[in-house]
């Protein structure tokens, strides 16, 4: 039987540069021959894809604060059972872009729902998973906003949702990220995403490279 892969999770605000860096590191260990699975959440299946857009959505009913929580939760265990169990069984990485500590941060810190409760929930959408190492992106919430709108400028598009729920709920976002990774410093490393892609991916990469 092939050993349990890794499960390497990015977290961490809107346009830190996660999606960048995941791209740089997939690429990396495929190069070394190693089967990376690269999901992202919400999504990574049919249903999980669905309830992103449905989350996204600026225009239709907005979900209430729990039923957002259940929402990103439910796509969750969709996923992990569906894609993330198979493939760490099988022996391959699993990158995810954003998984359980996403929602302590956005819908614990952010919203305001009860922590304990939510990490409960995980674990139970979770069946138990936890990333072997949590990359946190830490990036000023006003050098992603200028990194997001240049995006927004070449390529088109708008805030989304929670993208637009204003700057107190993403201060406290950014808290409860921090408070999550000094809480956890074995499984969290904090990559400072102020620098150039290069020097980012640096650091990322010295955390990781033993892993392989
Ligand atoms: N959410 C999610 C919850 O509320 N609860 C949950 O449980 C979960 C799972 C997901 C939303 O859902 C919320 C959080 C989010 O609001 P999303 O579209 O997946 O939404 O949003 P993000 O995950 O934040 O993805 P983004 O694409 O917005 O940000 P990234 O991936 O962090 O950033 P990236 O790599 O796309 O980079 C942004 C821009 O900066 C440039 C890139 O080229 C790009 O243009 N860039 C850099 N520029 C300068 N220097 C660097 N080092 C750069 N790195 C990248």
């Amino acid at each position: 039987m092939a050993a349990r892969g890794r499960f390497i999770t990015f977290e961490g605000g809107e346009g830190a540069g996660k999606s960048t860096q995941i791209g740089r590191l997939c690429e990396r260990l495929e190069s070394l021959g190693i089967e990376v699975v690269q999901v992202r959440e919400p999504g990574g299946t049919a249903l999980g894809e669905e309830m992103r857009r449905i989350l996204a959505d600026t225009k239709g009913d907005s979900p209430t604060d729990r039923a957002e929580a259940l929402l990103f939760l439910a796509a969750r265990a969709q996923l992990v059972e569906k894609k993330l169990l198979p493939a760490l069984e099988r022996g391959a990485w699993v990158v995810s872009d954003r998984f359980s500590d996403s929602t302590i941060a956005y819908q614990g810190y952010g919203r305001g729902l009860d922590v304990e409760a939510l990490e409960r929930m995980n674990a139970f959408a979770c069946a138990g998973l936890r990333p072997d190492v949590t990359l946190f992106l830490d990036l000023p919430r006003d050098v992603a906003v200028s990194r997001m709108r240049a995006r927004e400028i070449a390529a088109g598009g708008g805030p989304d949702r929670i993208e637009s729920a204003g700057d107190e709920f993403h201060a406290r976002v950014a808290e409860g990220f921090r408070r999550m990774a000094a809480a956890e410093p074995g499984r969290f490393a904090t990559i400072d995403a102020s620098g150039g892609e290069e020097a980012v991916w640096e650091a990322i990469w010295k955390r990781l490279k033993p892993l392989t």
